[in-house]
């Protein structure tokens, strides 16, 4: 899977974040970070959501950044109308065609979502800019109906069609199945849109890339709508496991913390500490079997190398978990000389500290200290 595009949705999808709301300097602020962490396309909310989102859009419009500039809309004449003159590269349109959106939503049939598809596609490609169009809701609308729609919208020159898993219902066996199955319908590129209500976004990413699709849809931490969608350092974990010299060659990978403390800290949330590559564990080892590994090759228990994301790994010795090979290491790195026969002694002791409570950093840099002072002052 070494050829794929990010479409980074923050600024759209991840406005719908309870907590969001961007002012015009912040999304340039963001746009420009995304940009220049080598997202291929960012989204933008639909100009005709409320004047300052269409003024704002025009603005990054004029950033002249290298990535695309798309925006979202409705599949509708009014929409389009508004979206292509704010200089934007690309719409991207959606319109639900689940029977729960068709019923509870929008209440047209699929005759009119055709030729509203039509009048808007062929709009939009008249202006010389990418269209895109995707239902909503994709996982539970007639399979039938998806594909007739699809092969239609192929014929008229989209540049791609889109699978949003609205609802975060989709598991990445079904995603493999109907990406796998649209491939064989259309010939232009596949966007998919997954939201984390049941935590498969990203596997579900993966899982249509694997079939063929060509472009996903991210948000920085994952946040959209409900619990959100894709993160976009989760996804590139993912593929970076995948095939790490394609993600190194596209993307800045030790940006990403920038980026997404710049996000965080837009929306009022800390980095959640199990964070994809920047949460705060996510490059320590603790238990002194590991410990003793990780100090001998780390590739024995991390997949994703912290240097690579300009991250350090941090090696935790003050538990009772610990073991003497760790604290050797510790010894080593404060220049204190001492046998393995006294690390295994001040080993235990700090075995038997942490049994009460967990000994800090400092904590334990001060036993090794003062145990090494005995020991050269002939003390233990
Ligand atoms: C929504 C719309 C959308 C659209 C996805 C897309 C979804 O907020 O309900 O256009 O690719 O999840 O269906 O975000
Ligand atoms: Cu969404």
């Amino acid at each position: 899977v070494n050829n794929f595009s990010i479409i980074e949705s923050t600024l759209r999808e991840g406005e719908q974040f309870a907590n969001a709301f961007f002012d015009t300097a912040t999304k340039i602020e963001i746009a420009k970070a995304l940009d220049d962490f080598g997202v291929e396309y960012i989204e933008l909310t639909s100009p005709a959501a409320s004047e300052q989102s269409r003024q704002d859009c025009i603005a990054i419009c004029q950033l002249g950044l290298k990535a695309k500039i798309l925006t979202h809309i409705r599949c509708h004449m009014d929409d389009a109308k508004i979206a292509v003159e704010t200089g934007v590269d690309g719409v991207d349109v959606v319109i639900g065609t689940s029977s729960y959106l068709r019923e509870f939503s929008h209440g047209k049939d699929m005759a009119y979502i055709s030729a509203k598809a039509t009048e808007v596609i062929n709009f939009v490609k008249s202006k010389g800019i990418e269209v895109r169009f995707s239902s909503e809701d994709s996982f539970r609308s007639d399979l039938v109906d998806l594909l007739s729609l699809y092969r239609q919208v192929d014929t008229l020159g989209v540049n791609r069609v889109g699978i949003a898993d609205t609802v975060g219902c989709a598991n990445p066996r079904q995603v493999y199945e109907l990406v796998r199955t649209l491939r064989g319908v259309v010939s232009c590129d596949i966007e998919c849109h997954f939201h984390n209500d049941t935590g498969c976004a990203i596997a579900n990413s993966f899982a249509a890339l694997e079939a063929g699709a060509t472009h996903i849809d991210t948000s920085v931490l994952g946040i959209g709508e409900r619990n959100g969608i894709t993160p976009l350092g989760g996804l590139v974990a993912r593929m970076y496991t995948a095939d790490k010299d394609y993600i190194k060659s596209k993307y800045k990978l030790d940006k990403i913390r920038d980026v997404e403390n710049l996000v965080a800290n837009a929306v009022g949330i800390e980095v959640p500490f199990n964070n994809y590559i920047t949460g705060y564990c996510a490059f320590t080892h603790k238990a002194g079997i590991h410990a003793k590994a990780i100090l001998n090759n780390p590739s024995t228990y991390e997949i994703l190398k912290p240097e690579d994301f300009g991250m350090t790994r941090y090696v935790s010795i003050g538990h009772r978990l610990t073991g003497w090979n760790a604290v050797k290491n510790r010894v080593e790195q404060l220049d204190l000389t001492l046998t393995d026969d006294q690390i295994k002694q001040i080993t235990s002791k700090i075995k038997k500290l942490a049994d009460i409570r967990p000994q800090s950093m400092e904590d334990v840099d001060t036993l090794l200290r003062d145990f090494h002072h005995a020991v050269i002052s002939g003390d233990p």
